[in-house]
Parts: structure tokens; sequence; C-alpha cells
């Protein structure tokens, strides 16, 4: 699609509690700051900023089965579902600026509720699918794609605040690319439930071109679903995308990354984005804050049509002389 014909419905998630580090909720105004509205409205995207939404603080939030800050989560994700089910219904791609990744779940759960089943594209250098009995840090945001996965239903304990929302994913419509760092109970998890996965090994060996390739022919083999794209942005190289709060080496390069979006774009899917785990405050330069948010916009203008060939509007004309 051109991106005239595109709109885009931007929710700003300024959360941080499904993991330790602090600044992760500053993404949103960061990337806000670094232009992404006018650019998007630019290229001739139609954008609504939704705002950031607020959440609900918990002075009792006692870790539960050792995973941390599990109301808190909870209830963000519940508000985070409502929103982006209202973005969804009013006609948008949706838009979720995080924050960190646990803000998967209300965005994915939101996502599947007004749209129905999906598919779910995650691109990240982690597979973020343990279960809170199976994590070894207890933060949340390794930990979402557990909590959605119809497979993994009767491994998830129930938590205070989950019981709005169910699992909404099959395994079979879940794609990951750009892993390098999973755990040993997360891999079990993917070899179990023969989740269509592309690491850095894959990407090595097929190069970023096949990679989405074969992952678009594997999404449409059965239905042509809407496509969930959960981008964590510290599946790019930190060479490129440092500031962020786990970052792993030998990521995939700014162009891969480009690549990833010019080709879900082209799909006429993508029906939401998540863009998560920029944390300024883990820059050690400015210029670091600025590489990685600035990669981060490219990353959404790329979801919303724009193209490393060019763009034009639709009723572009040449002046006259
Ligand atoms: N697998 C580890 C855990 O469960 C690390 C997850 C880390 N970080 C993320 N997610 N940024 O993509 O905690
Ligand atoms: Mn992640
Ligand atoms: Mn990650």
């Amino acid at each position: 699609p051109h991106p005239q014909q595109l709109s885009a419905g931007i929710i700003g998630a300024p959360f941080s509690k499904g993991q330790s580090r602090d600044g992760v909720e500053s993404g949103p105004d960061r990337i806000r700051a670094a232009g992404l509205l006018d650019r998007l409205q630019l290229q001739g995207c139609a954008v609504k900023d939704y705002g950031n939404l607020t959440f609900e603080d918990f002075v009792l939030d006692e870790p539960v089965r050792g995973s941390k800050r599990v109301r808190a989560v909870g209830s963000a994700n519940q508000r985070l579902s409502e929103a982006v089910q209202t973005v969804k219904r009013d006609g948008h791609t949706a838009v979720v600026l995080g924050g960190d990744h646990s803000l998967a779940i209300g965005s994915i759960h939101g996502h599947a509720a007004a749209a129905g089943p999906l598919s779910v594209v995650w691109v990240d250098a982690h597979a973020d699918v343990n279960t809170p009995l199976t994590s070894y840090t207890g933060n949340l945001h390794g930990q979402p794609m557990s909590y959605l996965l119809y497979e993994l239903r009767s491994k998830v304990p129930e938590l205070p605040n989950f019981s709005w929302m169910k699992p909404c994913v099959s395994s079979r419509d879940l794609v990951y690319v750009g892993l390098r760092d999973v755990d040993p109970a997360e891999h079990y998890i993917l070899k179990l439930l023969g989740v269509k996965v592309f690491s850095m090994s894959q990407v090595d060996q097929l190069g970023v071109a096949r990679v989405m390739e074969e992952t678009c022919d594997y999404l449409w083999e059965r239905a042509k679903k809407p496509i969930h794209l959960s981008f964590d942005i510290d599946a790019i190289d930190p060479s490129v995308a440092p500031a962020t709060g786990t970052p792993v080496v030998g990521g995939l390069s700014y162009r891969e990354g480009l690549f990833i979006t010019e080709q879900l774009c082209q799909t006429g899917l993508l029906s939401a984005v998540d863009l998560v785990e920029v944390n300024p405050l883990r820059g050690q330069t400015e210029g670091q804050v600025h590489s990685t948010v600035s990669t981060a916009v490219d990353i959404l203008l790329g979801c919303f049509g724009r193209l490393r060939e060019g763009n034009h509007l639709l009723d572009y004309s040449l002046p006259e002389p």
C-alpha cells in the first residue's frame, strides 16, 4: 500500500515495570520528539496521536512465584488492551510506543480482541516466552509470549490483575526474527511447539531477503490474517541501537531492520506495531541515544510505506516552467 492509504493511531505507553531499569518509560516522548508524527504526515500517512496512557501505582506489589510487579504489569496491560481496541475500531494501524516489552501482552490482546485471529512477527534478540515458573530474572518483559499462546495456557499460573486476559495467539501464527539470547526453557518451548524461528544464524545463512520471503509465505499458507509486528529495538545490533536495557552483540543491521519493515508493509496486512525497549538512560552518549531513537523512528516509517528507493505523494505533479 501507498503511505497515503495508511493511517497510524499512536499510543504512548510509558511503562517500565516489566523490567528493572529506569528510563524506558521515556521512550514514547523521545520517539515523538524525534519527529515521528511530522515525518509520517510528510510521507502522506494520516496520523492520530492518542497521547500517553497513565498507569495505576501499586504500593504493595510483592513478587508472585518469583515474578516481579505482576499487579502493575497486569493493570497497565488491561489499559493498553482497551486503548488498542479503540484505535483499531477507529480504523487505524495501531502503533504502541514503549515502554518495555511486557506491553505486548495488552497490545496483542487488544489487537486480537478488535481484529480477530492474528499473525505475530516478533523481532527481538530474545524470545520473551518464559513462563513465570521458568524465568531466571522474574522480569515480565521476558514472559509476554507465554501468556499469549494458547498452547501454554496450562503452564502459566493465575496471576493477580491478569484475569481480564486469555491467550489469543496460536503457536503456528508466530514467527521470530533476530533471536540470539534464548534461555534453555524458552528453547525447549520453541522446539516443543514447533514455532517458526529465524535466529541470527538463519539470517546469516539465508540472508534477510529469504528470511522475509519465508516468513511471509509461512504466514500466508493458511489464511491472510492481520499481522501484529512486535519490534524490540534490541533486535538491532548495539552498535546502532545501544540505548536499550539488555543489548546483545551480533544483531540485525540497520538495513536488515528496515528491510523487514518494508517487506511486512508490502503484505498490506500490517495492522499493529509495537516499538519497545528504547531506553534513553542506557545510552552512554547523546549520540548513542540519538542513533537508537532515530533507528526506532525509521523502523516505524518503514512500517508505513517509506521506501529507501524514495516515495512521492499520489497527487504529485511536476512544476510547470
Ligand atoms: N530471557 C531473559 C528473561 O527472561 C531476558 C529477557 C530480556 N529482555 C528483553 N526482552 N529485552 O526482549 O528475563
Ligand atoms: Mn523483547
Ligand atoms: Mn529483547
